[in-house]
Parts: C-alpha cells; sequence; structure tokens
C-alpha cells in the first residue's frame, strides 16, 4: 500500500475511508495531496482491492477550500486549464468511473475545486456548521473540476447561476434545501452517520451499484429512448451475477440478503 503524508486511507470490510488531512490550510489541494488523491482512488479501484465503498471526508474544521492558492501553480500568470488537465481531470475522472459508489461526509467548508470534490459524490452529507462556497469568483476565475456540470443538475440552472456569480457562502441546510445534498446532521454525528451510510453500500451489491452510476450519468445527456436501451444493457448484466441470485433468493426465504458484491 502506498504511503500517504496529505491525507490518511482506511480500509474496513470492503469501506476505503480518505481524508484529507492539511487541516492547517482547510484541506486545500496542493500538488501532493491531489496526487496522493489519484494514487489512493487508483489503488481503490483496483480489481484485487476489496473495496467496496469509497468515503471522503477532510480533518480539522474544513471538507476543503478547494486549490491550494499558496502554491505557485495558482498564481495568476501561469497556465491554470494546463493545472485543470493535468491534475484536476485525472482525479475526477477516476472518481466519475469508480466502479462502486462513493459518500462525501462534509465536516466543515467546501469550496472551490473542494465543493466540486464533495458534490462528485453520490451521497453527500453535511454536518450542520459545514457550508458550500463556488469561491471561485471571488478571486476573478470560472467554477471548475466539474462544477458547472454537476451543480445545475443538482440544483437547478437559477441557483447555480447565482452561486456561480455571487460567490457566497451556502450553509449545509439551505444546500439540503435546494436538492444539493442528501442530509445534514449534527456536526457531532456526521462521521457516524457517514460510516453506517457508506457501510451499507460496501456491504450492497456492488455491480448493481456502479451499475446505478453509470445510468444516472448517462441520463444526464442520453434521449429517453437511449436512456431505456441502458437501462436494459445494464439490467441484463446485473441480473446474471451472483448478488442477484441471492437477493431474490433472499426475497423469497423471508431472510436478509448477503449480498458479496459478485
Ligand atoms: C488556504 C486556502 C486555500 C491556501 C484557506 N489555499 N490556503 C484554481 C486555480 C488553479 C487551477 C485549478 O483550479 C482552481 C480551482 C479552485 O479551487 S479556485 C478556488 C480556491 N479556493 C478559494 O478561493 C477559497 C479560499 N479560501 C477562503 O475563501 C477562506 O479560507 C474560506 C472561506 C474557505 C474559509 O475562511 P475562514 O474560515 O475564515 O478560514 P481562513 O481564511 O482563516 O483559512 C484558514 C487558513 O487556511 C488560513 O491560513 P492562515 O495561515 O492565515 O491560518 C488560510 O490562508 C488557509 N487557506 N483556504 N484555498
Amino acid at each position: 500500500m502506498a504511503d500517504f503524508k496529505e491525507l490518511t486511507l482506511h480500509l474496513d470490510k470492503g469501506l476505503a475511508t480518505i481524508t484529507l488531512n492539511r487541516p492547517e490550510r482547510l484541506n486545500a489541494l496542493n500538488a501532493a495531496l491531489k496526487a496522493e488523491l489519484l494514487t489512493a482512488v487508483r489503488q481503490i479501484a483496483g480489481k484485487h482491492s476489496g473495496v467496496r465503498c469509497l468515503l471522503i471526508t477532510g480533518s480539522g474544521r474544513g471538507f476543503c477550500a478547494g486549490a491550494d492558492l499558496a502554491e505557485g501553480g495558482a498564481l495568476s500568470g501561469n497556465d491554470m486549464g494546463a493545472s485543470l488537465i493535468d491534475t484536476y481531470h485525472p482525479l475526477l475522472q477516476e472518481l466519475a468511473e469508480l466502479p462502486m459508489p462513493i459518500v462525501s461526509a462534509v465536516n466543515g467548508v467546501a469550496a472551490g475545486a473542494g465543493m466540486s470534490l464533495a458534490i462528485a459524490a453520490d451521497i453527500v452529507i453535511a454536518a450542520k456548521s459545514a457550508y458550500f462556497l463556488q469561491a471561485f469568483v471571488n478571486i476573478g476565475l470560472v467554477p471548475d473540476a466539474g462544477s458547472t456540470f454537476i451543480l445545475p443538475r443538482l440544483i437547478g440552472d437559477a441557483r447555480a447561476r447565482a452561486m456561480m456569480m455571487l460567490g457566497e457562502k451556502i450553509p449545509a441546510e439551505t444546500a439540503l434545501d435546494w436538492g444539493m445534498i442528501y442530509d445534514v446532521v449534527e456536526d457531532s454525528a456526521l462521521m457516524e452517520t457517514a460510516n453506517t451510510l457508506a457501510m451499507k453500500l460496501a456491504n450492497g451489491p456492488t455491480l448493481a451499484l456502479s451499475n446505478i452510476r453509470k445510468l444516472m450519468a448517462s441520463s444526464s445527456t442520453n434521449s429517453f429512448s437511449e436512456q431505456l436501451q441502458a437501462e436494459a444493457m445494464a439490467q441484463r448484466a446485473v441480473g446474471q451475477t451472483h448478488d442477484c441470485v441471492e437477493g431474490v433468493t433472499a426475497f423469497v426465504q423471508k431472510r436478509r440478503a448477503n449480498f458479496s458484491g459478485q
């Protein structure tokens, strides 16, 4: 297993937890953290990793404050497009293609590319004191790292535009109200709630869950008939898995299904 300094990777019974670990910088993404994130996610994606769910959170009082603005590469005058293409995009693509569900436990501010990372998860749970910030415009930039794709699909055009153009803090409870995230819990309950939910996913029918991810992704761009076709193809594949046989058998036998992820 790779040695990490800017994050921790904890593996427990099919659940991988990545904790961003630069609390003094609100877990801002410097080059080292981005590289470690990519390594960790690739490790988790590996066929023999045994991981069936990924949980991402931050240490300290922030989830992630976005690009590390104190690092040379973020300064104006540098090619930020290249920085996105070279470092952020491989990570976001890897997360998008991960064959298992992703949960983010947003423990504090999620700003800029840190917000993009938070909402790249399938299920986002936030602490009551957390907030979301499209910080880009405040420093003269445009939203990136997937925000202009994901955010309008979550909260609609009107609210997404306002968030992106006004650069104001959106409290977790407003984000919940707007449909940006799945749940808000008391700060003290965040990690237990997120762990319980992530562990349920880690014990779920992994191939069905990863196909749900793919279907939700294609739903954004497919026509209705293309999406019907995609559902049928996914159902054909998933219908032949051990977990489907187990799920149906357990239903008939009136017992709890014991999914293996196969
Ligand atoms: C930080 C950061 C930070 C470094 C807090 N960097 N130190 C950009 C460029 C290039 C290519 C690709 O894409 C991108 C994408 C982006 O993500 S752009 C957006 C970058 N992020 C921001 O603009 C957010 C900047 N941070 C803030 O606005 C505030 O820190 C927030 C609102 C997040 C939190 O405010 P406070 O709770 O008041 O905390 P603070 O500002 O005092 O921050 C605590 C420390 O963390 C502080 O250091 P210090 O030594 O003074 O204690 C900050 O300098 C540091 N920090 N964000 N992004």
